[in-house]
């Protein structure tokens, strides 16, 4: 038996898992989305995504690539520049990042929307409410009086004065057609995704392939960082920012391990 066995499936609070165990994100990525389905937050199909994740993090190596890094960076800068950013919540988003998700928000003056595959009002309210629990004053997606053009499903549902409005949008963990859809409607996604062959970081202006949970610090990091970078600057990096090699070299890691 290794020491680790002693951790237990039962692990009540967060930090109770050791922070030196090899798999320590893995676990605390578990634990939360556990406790996500549990508080009527993570649909059920949640925990479904989240192994998927794993699996390519596993791949990944569980850390933050160098491509991944540059993408953090250009997300900062395209925040930064944007008149509207909007950061997009889901189910899993919300149990795993949200006091992340606030504070990025804070740091780049954006909104934080509600956006659900499986919407229900009841979900919608416990993910308003644990993101308000977790400091967010604001919460968006309550109202659903615009769609987003040609999606025929709940995603299309977005306030008028949220995404609907929005320059840039963050789109996290989803594998679907909205990401696209957005770009139609002349908005810059940045999309947050372990699988860079998912639909959305394949249309993404901005595709960060990481774990959202390394993702969301790091791009506040940047975003700090660069809060004095002049619009040139920001320019820079933005223009800079090569996507189609992000991803290239984020599948190359994952095949090879190289
Ligand atoms: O909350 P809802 O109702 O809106 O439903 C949300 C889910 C997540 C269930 C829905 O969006 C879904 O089914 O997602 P998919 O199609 O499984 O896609 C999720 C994507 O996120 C997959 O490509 C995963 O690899 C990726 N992913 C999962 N966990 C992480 C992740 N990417 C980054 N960080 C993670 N922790």
């Amino acid at each position: 038996m290794s020491e680790y066995d002693t951790v237990s499936a039962e692990v009540e609070h967060e930090e109770e898992i050791p922070e030196d165990h090899p798999r320590y994100e893995d676990l605390l990525t578990r634990h939360r989305i556990e406790r996500g389905v549990e508080k009527g937050i993570t649909h059920l199909q949640g925990m479904h995504a989240e192994g998927r994740g794993s699996a390519f993090d596993y791949l990944l190596g569980e850390e933050t690539i160098p491509s991944a890094v540059e993408a953090e960076r250009a997300a900062a800068a395209h925040l930064l520049l944007a008149d509207h950013p909007v950061l997009s919540i889901n189910g899993n988003v919300a149990a795993l990042v949200p006091a992340e998700m606030v504070e990025l928000a804070d740091v780049v003056d954006a909104d934080l929307e509600v956006n659900l595959f499986n919407r229900t009002p009841e979900r919608l309210e416990a993910i308003a409410d644990h993101l308000r629990e977790h400091g967010a004053e604001d919460v968006k997606g309550l109202e659903a009086d615009a769609r987003i053009p040609r999606l025929d499903h709940q995603r299309a549902k977005v306030d008028a004065d949220g995404i609907y409005d929005a320059d840039v949008v963050v789109v996290p963990l989803e594998d679907g057609d909205r990401a696209e859809a957005l770009a139609e409607m002349g908005k810059t996604e940045i999309v947050i995704d372990l699988n860079p062959l998912s639909r959305s970081p394949q249309v993404a202006e901005v595709p960060i392939v990481d774990n959202i949970i390394r993702a969301v610090p790091n791009i506040t990091e940047h975003a700090r960082d660069l809060a004095d970078a002049s619009g040139e600057e920001l320019e820079a990096i933005v223009k800079e920012f090569d996507r189609k090699r992000a991803l290239e070299a984020a599948e190359e890691r994952i095949r090879s391990g190289l």
